[in-house]
């Protein structure tokens, strides 16, 4: 049986995208664990969370320093009623369960849109769940849009005045 991290690793090489994960066994099931881990910003981790947009699970790409706003994902995707997916939902959408989510690569019932948080791109390299819980890949801001097939809107929430 292949990993979850064989399944992304395959899915990277047909992609074009180089897989180099780095591996925590103290874990990076959050963003904030993945950053203290790799030594990077929180920002530049990559939050890759299931949300249901009338009734279709959609991928937001977020920043490790945002949170969604859900009222601009639904104004991204273009749906009237945008919700978190449960943990067994996003699993089903994606192949992969939380905490090791990774932005491309699903096998799950899939999701129909993937929008990625324009602050993701100020970050020359970010850094993705490579699979696991344990493992993250770095990858440029530019391979992770194109590699998800994302649209990039402004789905964060405004930062506190
Ligand atoms: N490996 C890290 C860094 S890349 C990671 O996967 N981070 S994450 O943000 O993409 O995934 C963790 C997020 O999953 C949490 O911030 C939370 O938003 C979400 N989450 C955690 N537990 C649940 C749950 N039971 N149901 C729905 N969402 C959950």
């Amino acid at each position: 049986m292949p990993t979850p991290e064989d399944r992304l690793r395959a899915a990277a090489d047909a992609l074009g995208v180089a897989f180099a994960p780095s591996t925590f066994p103290a874990g990076t099931r959050t963003a904030a664990e993945a950053a203290a881990a790799v030594g990077c910003e929180v920002g530049a981790i990559v939050k890759s969370l299931v949300f249901v947009a009338d009734g279709a699970p959609v991928l937001a790409l977020v920043s490790g320093a945002n949170r969604v706003d859900t009222a601009r994902l639904a104004a991204a995707v273009d749906a009237d009623a945008v919700r978190k997916a449960d943990a067994d939902e996003a699993r089903a959408a994606t192949g992969f369960a939380i905490g090791g989510t990774p932005p491309f690569g699903h096998t799950g019932t899939g999701v129909t849109r993937v929008v990625c948080d324009p602050d993701l791109l100020d970050h020359p390299t970010v850094w993705a769940a490579g699979g696991g819980p344990t493992s993250v890949f770095p990858l440029a801001p530019a391979d992770l849009v194109r590699a998800s097939g994302a649209t990039v809107a402004p789905i964060a929430e405004a930062a506190p005045a």
